[in-house]
């Protein structure tokens, strides 16, 4: 059996998981390296891929609504811990298939996986080689504020779930030459520290460059097919590269 490594792809609602596991998907495929796909977002409704093992086969976010008499913001909650209950079974029909790699979409809203236990069942449970593909939506993104905010919730997912995360500037085909660059200027610490407004900002900054996490997302597009490659050697790099997986987390 191969060693099989999940690929996490989590980030805030709509900015870009689904259409990017598939882009990435088809990337794979044209280059022939083996993976399968998995849907563990009962709410979504058309996916651009066929998932080759989807959570809306056990139940869907309208089953639950309609079943637990719940809106749909309760409904998201239970979805989550029904999650964890039929883990057992989704994981034998992913260990059905012997791929290096797995693509995994999760939930719409990043809470509903990164802060609720099931999270850690389902983690734990389909193995121990984890990597997260984490999105900054680029309209958020572009401002110093927002950027900073979104690093931030990237704490909080490898906080709750101690994997390792490679952050990527979703659909950058939406922004402008200047605006790309702009954040990638951020790189330089220095220069978002400068671009940040005073007071509570620039405390939250020290924070964030302390621990190490400010990093410089890397620039994709599912439209434009772009970044797939970066991704792929930034995995290789994690699980190939000789380094010590007990200590990568970003
Ligand atoms: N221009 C552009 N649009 C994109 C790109 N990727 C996704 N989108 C659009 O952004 C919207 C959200 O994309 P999804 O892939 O569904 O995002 P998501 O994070 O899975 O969304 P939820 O699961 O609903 O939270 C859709 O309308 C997509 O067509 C991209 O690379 N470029
Ligand atoms: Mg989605």
């Amino acid at each position: 059996m191969n060693m099989k490594v999940n690929i996490y792809f989590i980030g805030t609602a709509g900015s870009g998981k689904t259409h990017l596991l598939s882009a990435f998907s088809e990337w794979l495929e044209f280059h022939q390296i083996d993976h399968i796909t998995v849907n563990l977002d009962p709410g979504s409704e058309k996916l651009p891929y066929s998932p080759n093992v989807d959570i809306r086969d056990y139940f869907t976010l309208t089953d639950v609504m309609l079943k637990y008499g719940v809106g749909p913001n309760g409904a998201q909650i239970l979805c989550a811990d029904l999650l964890g209950a039929e883990i057992d079974d989704i994981k034998e029909e992913i260990d059905y298939y012997d791929v290096p790699y797995v693509l995994i979409d999760t939930p719409g809203q990043m809470e509903l996986f990164t802060l609720r236990r099931s999270s850690e069942i389902v983690i734990n449970a389909l193995g121990k080689n984890n990597i997260s593909v984490f999105l900054f939506d680029p309209v958020i993104s572009k401002t110093p504020n927002g950027f900073v905010s979104i690093t931030f919730l990237m704490a909080s997912s490898i906080f709750r779930l101690k994997i390792p995360h490679i952050p990527v500037l979703s659909k950058c085909d939406l922004l402008g030459e200047r605006e790309l660059s702009k954040i990638e200027s951020w790189s330089d610490p220095e220069k978002l520290y400068l671009d940040l407004g005073s007071g509570v900002e620039r405390d939250l900054f020290h924070v964030i460059r302390e621990v190490g996490l400010l990093q410089n997302p890397i620039p994709v597009s599912a439209k434009e097919g772009f970044g797939m490659e970066d991704i792929y050697d930034k995995i290789q790099e994690i699980f190939y590269g000789g380094e010590d997986m007990e200590r990568i987390l970003y």
